[in-house]
């Protein structure tokens, strides 16, 4: 059997612009493969929806990878583990209500998972704007994350979407272009972004649940970028509220959705 290059190239070309032109318009599109947008995308591609995700960096996982300064465990409360479970990481007791897993298990079991539970995910693609009709945001502007990084001047494409998730994490980044775009019309006591305060634990696990939500008609926000937005604290290494964030947001768009 012969192997030719340009078979592999065409290969290549072929597939990917498939997937592409397939994603244009979707039911739900997850800007941020950390944690809450992962499990969002899972849950959503569960229950029958055509949903995609995408993330600027070459490797999905978001804040995931290093646990806490690098050492790459991560804690779990009690309350959460049934989505690791779910996922099939092993989950290790510490003390009372503190279980700890291996981050790159992690990652790796609930990546594999939402993809073939049939999220969609492309890397490399940076989110630039937003597609928007007067008060309602209707998709994502998206470019190669290379041109951001080299600075070149080359104009994104664009995709639809009935939902927007924004999850980028402590950037609020899709937030941020509304907020720039669209003064004060953010669902937040000043409209605007009310930003991260310093590290609490206990109480920001318990915000980010309450601040996953719709901020815009059409734009969701979970996982650290709902306590940014809300202005919440930051938690740290743990992660049930990242996990129950995504499945939260996923549970509302599902409903919203519909059969
Ligand atoms: O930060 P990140 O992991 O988001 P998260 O799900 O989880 C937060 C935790 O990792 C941690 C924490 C722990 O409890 O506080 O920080 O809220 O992942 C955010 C992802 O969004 C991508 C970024 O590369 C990262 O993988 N991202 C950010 N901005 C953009 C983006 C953008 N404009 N376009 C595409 N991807």
């Amino acid at each position: 059997m012969a192997l030719d290059e340009i078979v592999i190239s065409r290969a290549i070309m072929d597939r990917y612009h498939e997937k592409f032109k397939n994603n244009l318009e979707v039911d739900a599109a997850i800007v941020g493969g950390g944690p809450s947008g992962l499990v969002a995308g899972y849950f959503l591609a569960r229950a029958g929806k055509k949903v995609v995700l995408f993330d600027r960096k070459l490797s999905i996982g978001g804040g995931m990878w290093g646990g806490g300064m690098m050492y790459n465990e991560i804690v779990v409360q009690k309350p959460a583990l049934h989505l690791l479970e779910e996922f099939g990481v092993r989950t290790v007791h510490y003390q009372e209500d503190y279980y700890t897993a291996d981050a790159v298990e992690s990652v790796g079991l609930i990546v594999g998972n939402a993809v073939h539970a049939g999220l969609t995910i492309f890397n490399c693609m940076t989110v630039e704007d937003v597609l928007m009709r007067p008060e309602r945001m209707e998709g994502l502007v998206l470019n190669w994350s290379p041109v951001e990084v080299a600075g070149l001047h080359v104009d994104p494409l664009t995709m639809r979407s009935k939902f927007v998730v924004d999850a980028t994490g402590h950037d609020t980044e899709v937030v941020k272009v509304v907020e720039r775009k669209f003064p004060g019309k953010l669902s937040t006591p000043t409209g605007r972004i009310e930003g991260e305060k310093s590290m609490w634990a206990e109480e920001a696990e318990k915000l980010t649940l309450d601040n996953s939500r719709e901020v815009y008609a059409g734009l969701y926000v979970a996982g650290m970028a709902a306590n940014a937005v809300a202005g919440g604290p930051r938690m740290g290494p743990i992660f049930g509220g990242m996990l129950l964030s995504g499945e939260k947001v996923a549970g509302e768009l599902i409903d919203r959705l519909g059969g």
